[in-house]
This record gives structure tokens, sequence and C-alpha cells, in this order.
């Protein structure tokens, strides 16, 4: 077992709570990993995929009440309300786990409790946290062996460090109305029931490596961010690593695997992190980023040879799919999947693409892989410090009123920038989709305290690095009458990171506006695109009166969170606002 008496006792006290029928402690072996796919092919949990095909794969089908994260469920239990912040629900600690250990109360009985020790970044990073997940559910122990460092080498490392954070979760009996995704950032633990999806369960993912590290970061002095890390290399031997933060399903996964069009050879792209990175200043003064997952669960609607080709060859092999389609040749199916027709939708039902009046595979369905599977893997995903970051892009789905790029004046501009930007929601979370809300630097679901103390800690940056990247919007998703997108997007994208990058060595020019720098478009290279006088017109200018309503709606999302609203970032508010006149 362990020599970590403490974590002897909690397992002990969770197997008095939950009275599962046995314990099994994970070592993260291969035989572990094909023990437990041998007896989830047998309940059903796990469905076996073409293996001509796709070898390897399996699909797994959700409870149809539990296919993406619930934000309303989920709970900051801090002992001050004021600490969780108006951007949390919140619930008084020690009500919050009366109400949930009654769930938990038996809630094991006739399964296997798992004991999954796992470690969030590399398994020799002074940066990186440990975790144990307990767990009644296979398909979590499966899935967090993807996507964490999970096993044997954790454990060792957690009796080590001698701390870790405790996560409990069990499926419960998937019951919507007794679901609840709790965090104690205080005592490092989480507790959650109801729920076996994604975000909701994997508690390595967004409840502790955003949630809790979140929290922690504060006071320890650095960020946990929702975030992609990618590498490039352009055509003149520059290396420049670029993070971004766009909420869920707005596009991290693919930008942090562009593959560059064929219009700009000699240009290298390489992927560090596709959804969390943790930040930290270097010793060089550099503001660093290590990406805390070692696998992708990544958004599976959309990806094609046509706007991913890297990530479509890398789900042909060990990956899990979770809420996919099938065909009649038992392959996985999926919306923009380029090939194959679907003859049974996510649920299992026959399905008839002809006469069907909703999608074959669910749109928040999702691939689970390894990211050493990704073409553009980097070895510097196991760098113990991390890659030295150049710029930060803030972004997200924007039909109208968000240019395709600009550019921050300064660091308390950018911030300015990242909390006061917007979104559509998406199928990611469980409500409306299409809705614009703010979400603050793609953190509004995942930040462990409040709002206002978050800007104030992304804000005290500039006293504690030498250098900090530039900071950019980007919007990938801006829409003609019709609803078609003005840019194309995926690839291309590296047109707007050629310039940042150019931007960022002093070279690429720009104009000034209001709401800072924009390209011409001469700056940005439209070689091989085809883009009509309207749409570059939509794309790169501000239209005055919707920044003004937009300026408008940040002060009083600003304005919402009260007293502890840093003064600076009001003022950078009100600059902006004062420009477009
Ligand atoms: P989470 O895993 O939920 O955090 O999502 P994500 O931010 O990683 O988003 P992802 O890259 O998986 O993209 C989500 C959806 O947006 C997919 O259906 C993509 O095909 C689509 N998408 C991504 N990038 C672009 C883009 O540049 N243009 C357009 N039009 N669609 C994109
Ligand atoms: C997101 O919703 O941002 C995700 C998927 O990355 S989940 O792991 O379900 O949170
Ligand atoms: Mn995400």
């Amino acid at each position: 077992m362990t020599t970590n008496t403490s974590l002897r006792d909690w397992v002990e006290q969770t197997a008095k709570l939950t009275r599962p029928d046995r314990i099994h402690w994970c070592n993260g072996s291969d035989i572990e990993r094909d023990e437990l796919i041998q007896q989830m092919l047998g309940t059903g949990d796990l469905i076996e995929l073409n293996q001509a095909t796709f070898p390897k794969c399996y699909l797994h089908r959700s409870n149809p009440s539990d296919v993406a994260r619930v934000e309303h469920l989920t709970f900051i239990c801090t002992p001050d309300q004021e600490d969780a912040g108006p951007n949390n629900n919140w619930m008084d600690p020690a009500a919050a786990h009366a109400r949930i250990d009654a769930l938990f109360a038996g809630c094991m009985q006739g399964r296997t409790m798992y004991v999954v020790p796992y470690c969030m970044g590399p398994i020799n990073s002074p940066h990186s946290r440990c975790g144990v997940e307990i767990t009644d559910s296979p398909y979590v122990v499966l899935n967090m062996r993807i996507m964490t460092r999970m096993g044997t080498p954790a454990l060792h490392r957690i009796e080590q460090d001698g701390t870790f954070v405790r996560g409990l979760h069990s499926i419960g009996d998937l019951d919507p109305d007794k679901r609840f995704i709790m965090h104690f950032p205080e005592e490092l633990s989480i507790k959650s029931i109801g729920s076996g999806y994604g975000g909701n369960a994997l508690l390595g993912k967004k409840c502790h490596a955003l949630r809790i590290a979140s929290y922690q970061a504060r006071t320890e002095g650095w960020l946990a961010e929702h975030m992609l890390i990618v590498g490039m290399e352009n055509p003149r031997g520059e290396v420049h690593y670029v993070l971004g933060a766009f909420p869920s399903a707005c596009g991290k996964t693919n930008l942090g695997m562009l593959i560059p069009p064929d219009t700009m050879p000699g240009w290298k792209v390489w992927t560090i992190g596709e959804d969390i990175a943790w930040l930290h200043v270097g010793s060089d003064g550099r503001l660093r980023a290590i990406n805390p997952e070692a696998g992708f669960f990544g958004v599976v609607p959309g990806t094609s040879p046509k706007t991913n080709r890297n990530a479509y060859e890398m789900i042909h092999h060990d990956t899990i799919f979770t809420n996919v389609a099938l065909t009649a040749d038992n392959e996985p199916w999926w919306e923009g999947r380029t090939s194959g027709t679907p003859v049974i939708d996510w649920q299992g039902k026959p399905y008839d693409k002809a006469t069907a009046t909703t999608p074959a595979a669910h749109p928040n369905s999702r691939f689970t892989v390894s990211a050493k599977q990704n073409p553009a893997y980097s070895h510097l995903m196991e760098h113990p410090e991390g890659v030295p970051i150049s710029a930060i892009l803030f972004g997200g789905r924007r039909r109208e009123v968000a240019p395709l790029v600009y550019e921050a004046r300064d660091w308390a501009h950018g911030v300015m920038i990242g909390a006061g930007m917007a979104s559509e929601t998406t199928a990611a979370a469980v409500g409306q989709v299409g809705v614009v809300r703010r979400d603050s630097m793609a953190m509004k679901p995942f930040c462990g305290y409040n709002f206002a103390d978050y800007w104030s800690h992304w804000l005290s940056f500039e006293g504690r690095a030498k250098q900090l990247p530039k900071v950019y919007h980007v919007n990938w998703f801006r829409q003609d009458r019709d609803g078609k997108f003005l840019w194309p997007g995926f690839g291309d994208n590296l047109r707007v990171l050629s310039w940042i990058i150019d931007r960022c060595e002093g070279r690429a020019q720009a104009k000034e506006t209001p709401i800072g720098f924009l390209p011409r478009p001469e700056d940005i290279d439209l070689k091989g695109i085809n883009l009509s006088d309207d749409a570059l017109q939509q794309l790169m200018n501000i239209d005055q009166s919707a920044w003004h309503a937009e300026i408008e709606d940040i002060g009083k999302y600003l304005e919402s969170y009260g007293t502890r609203v840093p003064q600076q970032l009001k003022d950078k508010h009100r600059q902006v606002q004062r420009a477009l006149g």
C-alpha cells in the first residue's frame, strides 16, 4: 500500500463511509490497464471498435443525462463566501461535507474502490503537484491513466512530498438531482458524486489542476490557467512559445496542434499543452509554463484531415472515445469526420442520416489520448522548468464585435482585456449554447476564488517578472450575415501568430486604435487565402458603436465584483472608454 499514514487513514475512513466490496491500489501498469479493459468489455462499459482500422480503440457511452460539466452543481466551499466570489457557487464547508457525505454513505456497495495516485506535471518538476483520486469508476481510472502520470511513480512522489490533494469520487446512481462537484481549497480536497463525465469526474483535471491549484497559486505566487501552450519556429529560426486562454470548445486543442498551411513553408510547430498551463516566473525573470497533464481529453466533432490532420491521425489507435456514433463497420463517427456514415448514434440507437434531426455524435463527445501520440509531441513537455513564454492570447467565440486580433498596450491593459473577455457558451457545459457571457481569462468555470482577487493576482506579475509576455485578443469565430465564418481558422491561424511573433521581435507594423494595436491587412501574410474586402474590413477594424456598448458592458461587469476590484483595472478600463470618445 503506502508508507504515508495520512493517505492510509483517508483510504480506510473512505472505505468505512462508502463500503466498497474491494479496494484496488492502482500502479499504472499495462497489465492493470488491460485487465480493466477486459472487465469493462464484459460489463458493457466499453465497446470494442473496429480493431483493424482503430486498434486498441474503445467506445464508452455515458448516461444520457451525464454528458458535460455541470457548472450549476459545482461549488467552492471556503469559510467566507466573499473568498469564493460572485464567479462561483458557494457552500459553507461544514454544510457541504454533511450534504455530500450523506450521498457517499454506502454508495460503493457491490463495487470496487480504486485508489488512484497521480502527479500533475513532470514527475521530477518542482512545480508539479500530486493528488490521489478515490473512485468507483473503472472508466475514470482508464482516463486518469492517460491524462496524468498515474500509478507507482506518483505514489513515490507523494511519499516524498508528504502532501497530496484528496479527491473522492463516486458515480453514485447518476441521478442529476444527487450530483455535486465540491471543492474545499483550504483542505486541499475535492468531493464529486453523481457524474462519470470529464471534468466532473477526472478530478486531476479541472477540479485539481485549475480550481484547487489556482487557489494555491495565488498564495504561492504562480498561476494555474485554462490555456494551451504551443511552440513555433519561424523560417528565420526564431523560436517562440505562446499561451492561449480560450473557453471550453473554443479552439485550444486545435491551436495547440496547429499545422502550418502549405503557403507558409519553413515553419515548425509543436505542442506542449492543449488545455491547462501552470505558470511560474523562472530564475531568468521570464514567465515559464508547464503542462500539468499527460494526455488530451479533446472535442471530437470537427476533427478531420482538413481541420487538424495530426489530431485525426492520433486518434486512430489507443484511444478512448466517449459518446461518438458508430458506422456499419464499427468505426467511430462524428460530425465533421469526412468519411463513413453513422448507423448508430451516441446513445446506441439506430441512426438514419437522411431523416435525422439531431447529430449522431454528441456535440461534446470526446477522445482521450496520450499526448505522446500527437505527431507534434515535444519532449519539452517533460522539462521540469517548462518553456519561456513570448505572448499570451485571450480569445473566444464572438460572431460579432471582436476583431481577428488586437494587441494590448501593456501588461495591465492585457489583464483588463483578459478580465473583460466574453464568449458564446458551448456544449462543453450543460445549459444553453451560443449565449455570449463574460468569461475572464476563460476561467469562469474554473477559478477557485474571487475573480476580483484573481485580477489583482494577475496584475501583481508586473512586480514579479523581469520580462512579461505581450498580450493579445484573438477571435477566429467572426461570422457573416449568413452565419459563415469569415476567417478560415485552424492552420491558417498561424498567419496571426506569425504577426504576433514579428511584433514580439519588434518588426511588424500595426495601427493604433482605442482598444489597442490592430494589424493592417498588409501586415498579415494572407497569401493563398481568399478573403473578400468586406470580410477583411470586418476582421481588421473596430466598429465604434459596437465597441461603445462592449466597453460599457465590461465596465458594468467589473463593477459587479464590488470593492475588491483593483483600481488599476478600473483605470485601464476608463482609459479605453475615454479613447473611444
Ligand atoms: P475544451 O477541451 O472544451 O477546453 O475545448 P478546446 O478549447 O480545446 O476546443 P477545440 O480545439 O477542441 O475546438 C472546439 C471546436 O471548435 C471543435 O469543433 C473545432 O473543430 C472548432 N475549432 C477549433 N479551432 C477553430 C478555428 O480556428 N476555426 C473554427 N471555425 N473552428 C474551430
Ligand atoms: C472543458 O470543458 O474545458 C474541457 C472538458 O476541457 S472537461 O474535462 O469536461 O472539463
Ligand atoms: Mn478545457
